[in-house]
C-alpha cells in the first residue's frame, strides 16, 4: 500500500513524500491531531519545490511563483485524497499551507497544523538556523503541506544528520533582524519586512482613515498604499522579502 501511494503522489509532480505516524508529530503549540480527524494514524507529508522566480528582485514576480505552487499544492492534496478514498476507502484530511487558519487574539502566529513539525517527523529535513525546515536536497526553497489519514502506513526514518550548515547567511540577511535569536523568529519584526500590506497595516490605514477630512480621504483612496492593501486583501497575504529562504545555499544549484 505504500509505495503505491508514494508512486501515485510522486506520479503527479510532488517533489518528496514522507510518513509519519500521529505520534510522532511533536507540535506542543499546535493542536492535537485528533482534532481534525479522531480516527487519524498517519500523517501524510508533501514537499513542493519553490522554483527560481523566489529569487527575482521583483517581489510581484516572487509572490506569482508562490501562488502557482500554492494552486499545484491543492491541486495535488484534492486528488491525494480523493485516490486514498477510492483506492483503499481511507478518510483523510487536507491540511492548510497557511490559511484558512483559526483566528485567536491567543494564538498569534500559530496554525492548527504545523507544517515544519509534520515534515521533520516524516523524515524530509531538519530545522536550519532560520526555524525554517531544510530538505536535504532541495534546501530551503520548498512549500509544505500534509495529509492526515485513518490508514495505517509504516512510517519512513527520521533524518538523523543535521542539514543545516551553520553558515548563519540567512540571519545576516534578514533585514527586519528577526532571526537574531536562535531558535525563535519574532513575529513582528519578520512581518514588518514579509508582509507590510497585512492586517496591522490595514487597520492602520482604517484608523487613520477615519481621522481625515473627506478630502484627504479621497487623496488615500487614490494612493498606492491603498492598492497595495486592496490587493493583499482581495488575492491573500502578500509577501515581499524571500530573503531567509533565498539565502540558504542549501541544495542550490
Ligand atoms: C504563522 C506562520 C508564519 C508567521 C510566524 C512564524 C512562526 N513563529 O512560526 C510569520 C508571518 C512570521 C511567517 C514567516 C515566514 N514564513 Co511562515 N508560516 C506560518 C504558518 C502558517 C504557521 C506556523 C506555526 O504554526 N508556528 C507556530 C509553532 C508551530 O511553531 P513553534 O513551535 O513556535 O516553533 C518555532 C521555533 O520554536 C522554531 N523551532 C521549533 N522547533 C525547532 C527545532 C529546532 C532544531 C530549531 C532550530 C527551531 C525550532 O521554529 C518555529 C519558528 O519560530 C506555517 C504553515 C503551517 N501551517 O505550518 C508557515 C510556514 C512555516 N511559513 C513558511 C515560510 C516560507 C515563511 C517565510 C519565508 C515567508 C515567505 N516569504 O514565504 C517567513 C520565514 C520566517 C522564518 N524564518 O521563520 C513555510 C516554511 C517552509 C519551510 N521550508 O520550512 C511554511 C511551512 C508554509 C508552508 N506551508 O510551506 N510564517
Ligand atoms: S521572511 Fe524576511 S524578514 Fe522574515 S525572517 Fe525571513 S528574511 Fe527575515
Ligand atoms: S543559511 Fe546557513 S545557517 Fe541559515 S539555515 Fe541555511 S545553512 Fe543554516
Amino acid at each position: 500500500m505504500k509505495e503505491k501511494i508514494r508512486t501515485y503522489i510522486l506520479g503527479l509532480g510532488v517533489d518528496d513524500v514522507g510518513f509519519a505516524k500521529v505520534e510522532d508529530y511533536q507540535s506542543p503549540k499546535s493542536y492535537p491531531v485528533a482534532n481534525f480527524l479522531p480516527e487519524a494514524k498517519t500523517i501524510i507529508s508533501l514537499v513542493f519545490r519553490e522554483l527560481d522566480t523566489c529569487e527575482s528582485p521583483s517581489t510581484t514576480i516572487a509572490m506569482n511563483g508562490r501562488l502557482d505552487m500554492n494552486y499545484f499544492q491543492r491541486s495535488c492534496s484534492y486528488q491525494i485524497n480523493r485516490f486514498l478514498k477510492s483506492e483503499f476507502q481511507a478518510k483523510a484530511v487536507d491540511m492548510p499551507y497557511s490559511s484558512p487558519v483559526e483566528q485567536r487574539k491567543d494564538r498569534m502566529g500559530v496554525a492548527d497544523f504545523s507544517q515544519r513539525h509534520s515534515a521533520v517527523a516524516a523524515g524530509l529535513g531538519t530545522f536550519g538556523r532560520h526555524n525554517l525546515v531544510i530538505h536535504p536536497r532541495f534546501g530551503t526553497r520548498i512549500g509544505l503541506t500534509a495529509l492526515i489519514t485513518n490508514l495505517q502506513i509504516e512510517p519512513d526514518k527520521k533524518l538523523e544528520h543535521d542539514v543545516c550548515l551553520h553558515c548563519d547567511l540567512c540571519v545576516k540577511n534578514c533585514p527586519g533582524n528577526a532571526l537574531d535569536e536562535a531558535g525563535k523568529t519574532e513575529l513582528s519584526k519578520c512581518i514588518a519586512h514579509s508582509q507590510p500590506y497585512g492586517l496591522g497595516a490595514n487597520i492602520r490605514f482604517w484608523q487613520q482613515f477615519a481621522d481625515r477630512s473627506p478630502e484627504t480621504q479621497k487623496q488615500m483612496f487614490a494612493d498606492e498604499t491603498y492598492w497595495r492593501l486592496q490587493q493583499a486583501h482581495s488575492i491573500g497575504m502578500q509577501y515581499y522579502c524571500f530573503n531567509c529562504m533565498k539565502s540558504c545555499p542549501v541544495g542550490v544549484r
